[in-house]
């Protein structure tokens, strides 16, 4: 297999020498070694998997000659975040038997399972299969798990949005049969379970596709005209729910936008997404697959770190970039409709549904649903939830979740649930970690530079004391953490983003805001965790004292200290 194909990078030609995403993985998975090759290992994140290695171990191990604890990520594409009983189940009875316990709630909706070994990868997945849900397309140079609001999902007066994030998931889906081969067909011969369902088609390999796939990762999200909990400006592609005086429910469209960036590359960037057009419901497939393929012809594949939209959108010109779009599009782009987006709803605590029913919004704190030691926590109170009553439930954009549809007679008795498992209310939430995101980094992530999830609950709990002392604790103040500056928990958005920059030390952003309709800027470098609270306070008694009614730490930041 060629490593180069002329100045392409070398995952071009491991796809396309692929045979539609196939490789050697059947062969990788059967041999005794407890990790894949590397061809595999790339191969792999289109199903959804990735290989890692426990970094608490990586030293040790290393320094007495043993290999590497390898371990697997797996990624489960959840479109828009909706989940039904039995597959809450699901997802809850493999953490406990394929993976370490815990179930990770990302900041796009899906969920993650960590610690599997490579021997029970094709068992869970044929168990996801088995139950309606998939990580094929999890992960991967393809079009990603579309995130949406929680509330579009039971808002009367957006009905046409309620379906389409799985209508955007089966569209955009790759249609090759490896995954299928592969994880799920040869395991239902030794599996005890119960027989999944063959797929109804057997298409050839998706018309756009081809077998390069696109450059790089693609992120649809769909919003709430009244709040912007998914970060529509962050996306590759976002879609606002709106009704045009004249044209009617539809859609504003945004590109271009992405939040990765790189030390070690000083021309990758954070960017927002910008207006392109308004569609209706039904010319939406028509531009999304006009914008795909400008992605897919013109997007950067000889440098993966610059392979993505939004520097498709830079390097071209807003101009140019919207007149290729249009020209594939092969009718003229409508002007998009003013708005502004509104501030994001954590979507926590009670709320009663258009049919009378209820929902709770819980906060989970990093997304990592699992119990104590003792086996009590929010797993068990969820499992229970889902065991007893005829809920669903949604996961939100900021790793928490929603237990939805529940009947008005039944709230006591799931209150009583919560708390018995020592689920707190959301009253009693500090008000910097309410919102508070952070990604997993160490010890899973092979990426991370410094910890983040880990970190997180002292990182708060040190914001709120500064809070406290400068007479601010009734107001919040949004905090996102991450690892490195890849930023899969938005700091680039975020009032505060504290992003790592080495083992010990992290730069500091301030002025993004709730809205997520600006960039954040860098205020400090290289600072050890314990040093950002006496960064931020003079700051923080500054936005006490000269702040404007109601506006939040972000807005004033940059309304009064931004350059
Ligand atoms: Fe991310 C790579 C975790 C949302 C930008 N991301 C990774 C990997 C797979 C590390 C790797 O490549 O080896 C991380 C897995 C760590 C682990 O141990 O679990 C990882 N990203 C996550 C999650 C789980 C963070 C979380 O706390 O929830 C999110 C999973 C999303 C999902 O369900 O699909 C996650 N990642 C994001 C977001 C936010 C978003 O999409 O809303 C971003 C910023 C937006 C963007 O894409 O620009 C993001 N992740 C990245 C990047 C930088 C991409 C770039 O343009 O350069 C990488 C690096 C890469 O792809 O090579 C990355
Ligand atoms: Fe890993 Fe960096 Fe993403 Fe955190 S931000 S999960 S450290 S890639």
């Amino acid at each position: 297999m060629s490593q180069l194909v002329g100045s392409l990078v070398a995952e071009e030609g491991i796809k396309r020498e692929s045979n539609n995403l196939r490789g050697g993985l059947a062969q990788d998975l059967s041999t005794a070694a407890r990790n894949m090759s590397g061809h595999s290992e790339h191969l792999l994140k289109f199903h959804g998997i990735y290989a890692q290695d426990d970094r608490d171990v990586r030293r040790e191990r290393t320094l007495a000659g043993e290999s590497l604890e390898y371990i697997f990520m797996i990624r489960v594409a959840i479109p828009g975040g909706q989940l039904n009983a039995d597959q809450w189940l699901t997802l809850d009875r493999i953490a406990g038997e394929l993976a370490d316990g815990s179930i990770r709630l990302t900041t796009r909706q899906a969920v993650q399972f960590h610690g599997v070994v490579k021997f029970d990868l094709r068992r869970l997945a044929a168990r996801l299969h088995a139950h309606a849900m998939t990580s094929f397309g999890a992960c991967g140079d393809v079009v990603r798990n579309t995130v949406m609001c929680s509330s579009l999902v039971s808002d009367d007066a957006h009905t046409h949005v309620t379906a389409l994030a799985d209508h955007l998931a089966r569209t955009f889906k790759p249609t090759t049969r490896a995954h299928w081969e592969i994880f799920v067909d040869g395991e239902r011969a030794a599996s005890i379970e119960a027989p999944v369902e063959q797929p109804s088609e057997h298409p050839s390999e998706h018309e756009f596709y081809g077998d390069t796939y696109l450059p790089r990762k693609f992120k649809i999200a769909i919003a709430h005209p009244d709040e912007n909990c998914v970060d529509v400006l962050a996306q590759d592609l976002g879609l606002v729910a709106m009704t045009h005086p004249e044209w009617g429910a539809g859609f504003n469209v945004v590109v271009g936008g992405g939040l990765g960036r790189s030390y070690a590359q000083a021309d990758t960037f954070a960017r927002l997404a910008t207006p392109l057009t308004f569609v209706t419901g039904e010319e939406l497939d028509d531009l999304i697959r006009a914008v795909l393929t400008t992605y897919r012809d013109l997007g950067d594949r000889t440098n993966r770190r610059r392979a993505r939209l939004k520097y498709v959108a830079a390097d071209m010109g807003t101009e140019a970039f919207y007149a290729e779009i249009e020209r594939r599009y092969g009718r003229p782009l409508r002007a998009p409709m003013a708005m502004t987006l509104g501030a994001a709803d954590d979507h926590l605590g009670w709320r009663t549904l258009s049919d009378g029913r209820l929902e709770v919004g819980i906060r989970v704190g990093a997304g990592r649903v699992r119990d104590d030691a003792d086996g009590v926590g929010l797993r068990s109170a969820l499992r229970e939830l889902a065991t007893r009553f005829a809920v669903r439930f949604l996961i939100t954009p900021q790793q928490d979740i929603v237990v939805s549809s529940i009947a008005s007679a039944e709230r006591g008795l799931v209150e009583e649930v919560l708390t018995r498992h020592g689920v707190r209310d959301e009253s009693r939430l500090g008000n910097v970690e309410r919102t508070a995101l952070a990604c997993p980094a160490l010890p899973t992530c092979g990426q991370a530079l410094a910890e983040s999830e880990r970190r997180l609950p002292s990182l708060v709990g040190d914001l709120e004391q500064s809070m406290a002392r400068t007479g601010l604790a009734s107001r919040r103040l949004q905090l996102r953490m991450t690892g490195c500056p890849n930023g899969c928990a938005r700091p680039a958005v975020a009032e505060v983003g504290v992003v790592g920059r080495t083992k010990n030390s992290y730069d500091l952003y301030l002025g993004g805001g709730p809205r997520g309709d600006r960039l954040a800027a860098l205020h400090g470098e290289k600072l050890k965790l314990d040093e950002i609270p006496a960064v931020l306070e003079p700051l923080l008694e500054r936005w006490r004292d000269e702040g404007d009614t109601g506006e939040s730490f972000g807005d004033f930041y940059h309304r009064v200290l931004g350059s």
